[in-house]
């Protein structure tokens, strides 16, 4: 640990992420860095951490690899990925662990992952986004209802899809990781209360030790910030 790297497992790591030095999910897991910490913990990839402030992730170094000045990024060697899914995609494909063999088992595994992130969490974006800027708004009250129902019934699809099934389709695959990461970001929000199979995917999801290791590791960071004084 020092000048804002964090460090684990042995001394050379080729592997490199950046995630916020100072979060403000407060040490929830919520930023987008916990996909891509949870991918490298079920594949047993170590992995050094960069933390960076607001103002450094807007600055011409972080630029050159992030090229809309956000978290998390992903650097090994001569290849520099940004955008989370493609980042996890990628650790899916190089080690094992994260997607089946059988090559339709695969596709399908990869089919969840978009899923995940491109038809499951859009709702559940717009509502967040409607919790953080817009409760003062004379209309928020009618909207919200709105809202709510276009984020229950993509809940309502996917837990009719999982049943009583342990994984989304046969073994744990990057497309749970994505998913439950996604439906993680609802949890204070209530609205999974009325899908128990789904409660109970994220906690199976987040009792996985690589979940609680990557975890754990983005909380110590929100710890040390807090312990060090910083606001
Ligand atoms: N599509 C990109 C990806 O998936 O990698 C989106 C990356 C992204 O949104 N990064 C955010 C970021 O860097 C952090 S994760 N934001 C700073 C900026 O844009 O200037 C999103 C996030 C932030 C905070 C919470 N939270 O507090 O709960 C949750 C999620």
């Amino acid at each position: 640990m020092g000048n804002g790297m964090w460090r684990r497992g042995r001394l050379s790591l080729t592997i490199t992420i950046t995630a916020f030095a100072q979060s403000p999910d407060r040490g929830r897991g919520l930023a987008r860095d916990m996909s891509v910490r949870w991918a490298l913990e079920e594949v047993g990839q170590p992995h050094a951490v960069r933390l960076l402030s607001f103002a450094a992730m807007k600055e011409a170094d972080h630029l050159a690899l992030q090229p809309f000045g956000q978290i998390p990024t992903y650097e090994d060697g001569d290849l520099t990925l940004f955008e989370s899914g493609a980042i996890v995609f990628h650790i899916a494909q190089r080690y094992m662990g994260l997607l089946p063999d059988d090559e339709g088992a695969r596709a399908r595994a990869i089919n969840w992952m978009f899923a995940a992130l491109n038809t499951v969490e859009p709702p559940i974006l717009q509502r967040e986004g409607a919790m953080l800027t817009e409760r003062d708004k004379p209309w928020h009250a009618e909207r919200l209802p709105m809202l709510d129902g276009q984020v229950h019934d993509r809940l309502a699809a996917l837990a009719c899809r999982l049943g009583d099934a342990t994984w989304i389709d046969g073994a744990f695959s990057a497309g749970d990781l994505l998913l439950v990461n996604v439906l993680r970001r609802l949890t204070t929000s209530g609205l999974l209360a009325a899908h128990p199979n789904l409660l109970a995917y994220v906690a199976r999801g987040e009792g996985r030790p690589a979940f609680q290791r990557a975890f754990a590791d983005q909380l110590a960071v929100f710890i040390g910030t807090e312990q060090s004084g910083q606001p």
